[in-house]
């Protein structure tokens, strides 16, 4: 090998290279060609300066020139040939990925209140109005809050109303009603009281139509002086006509719980035959939609309350059968299942 054709390889070398560069399209190409010619094992410009080590020495600093040259003028094409590759490649991406500022939103979905909450709120409004004030509860309590404390004392036959499900928990039972609570505001607070006590409560039932597992009731207890059943009587009154209308008649029936003395049923004029007789409410042209009383005065002892100073009276409702007649929904078990197409409906 002389000095001649080396550097004639050399310079072919460069040329074609340059062309390929040219010609290259791509990232990946590129760095194919990279390696092909300036690799440093096995690369073509590698092969050539093996070269330079069989021509006479005095040749050799020349011949080195010209590879340094070259090498320089390949890499910098290969740079200049990467950048203009990599530019093309965000153009396309920028193409593909633009925000199109013209595109309608997508819509955000809004949730509806579940018609439970819905009526427990609006049950909390219309007694809000008479100065009730809401709290809650624990739902797990204890034999002594949920029955003896109510004047429902162990082996006593008015247990046999609630079918009552137990914990594995300190004697720990599900409550049955919020009345519990009651108790516990009875403890805390100072009368006058006005409380609301909204909640799911508990029970043993064989499921099925207006019967269910859990359900919700709403609670009322007012404590003060001279608290009477006239009180009792004029505010379940007007929540009757604010929930189902101006013109509903009401009336009192005598009822029993152990908790209240004397205790009542409030019924309405039926919402579906307006006090005429029908299926709904057996032909009676009523139906019941609370229970009350006058708090018992073994209860307001239990609750830390003078009887012989203070009266109360209470009431007890349940929230599914409030929102069936409100909405004309003929299975409680639908306000249980989550399914959209019926919780939509109160949008
Ligand atoms: C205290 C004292 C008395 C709450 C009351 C009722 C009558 C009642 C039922 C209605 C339908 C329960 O959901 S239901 O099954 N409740 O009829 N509840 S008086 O009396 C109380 C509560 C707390 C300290």
């Amino acid at each position: 090998m002389d000095r001649e054709t080396l550097t004639a390889q050399l310079r072919a070398f460069r040329d074609e290279a340059l062309r390929e560069l040219a010609a290259a399209r791509g990232e990946d190409a590129l760095e194919a060609l990279d390696v092909h010619y300036l690799g440093r094992r096995g690369g073509v410009l590698s092969g050539l300066m093996r070269g330079i080590g069989a021509l006479p020495a005095e040749d050799r600093p020349a011949v080195g020139a010209v590879v340094n040259e070259i090498r320089s003028e390949v890499e910098g094409a290969l740079a200049a040939a990467r950048a203009a590759a990599r530019a093309d490649a965000l153009a396309v991406r920028l193409d593909h990925e633009g925000e199109d500022m013209t595109a309608p939103g997508r819509p955000i979905a809004r949730g509806v209140p579940h018609p439970i909450v819905e009526t427990v709120a609006r049950i909390a409004e219309v007694f809000g109005q008479f100065g009730f004030v809401t709290y809650e509860g624990p739902e797990v309590e204890s034999d002594i809050t949920n029955f003896q404390m109510l004047n429902i004392p162990p082996d006593h036959p008015a247990r046999d109303l609630w079918d009552t499900l137990y914990v594995d928990l300190d004697g720990g039972l599900l409550r049955t009603h919020t009345s519990p609570g009651q108790i516990r505001v009875m403890h805390a607070e100072q009368p006058p009281i006005r409380a609301l006590l909204p909640g799911r409560c508990f029970r043993y039932e064989a499921v099925d139509a207006s019967h269910a597992s859990e359900f919700f009731q709403v609670e009322g207890l007012m404590v003060d002086e001279g608290t009477s059943m006239a009180d009792l009587r004029g505010q379940l009154d007007e929540f009757g006509h604010a929930m189902f209308g101006r013109g509903r008649a009401t009336r009192f029936r005598p009822g029993y719980y152990p908790f209240t003395e004397p205790s009542v049923a409030f019924d309405i004029g039926c919402v579906m035959c307006d006090g005429s007789g029908c299926p709904a409410c057996s032909r009676t042209g009523w139906m019941t939609i609370l229970g009350a009383g006058m708090v018992h005065p073994v209860v307001l002892q239990y609750g830390g309350i003078d009887p012989e100073r203070y009266q109360g009276f209470a009431f007890g409702m349940g929230v599914e059968r409030i929102a069936m007649l409100r909405h004309g929904i003929g299975d409680l078990r639908l306000f249980l299942e989550n399914d959209l197409r019926f919780l939509e409906q109160f949008r």
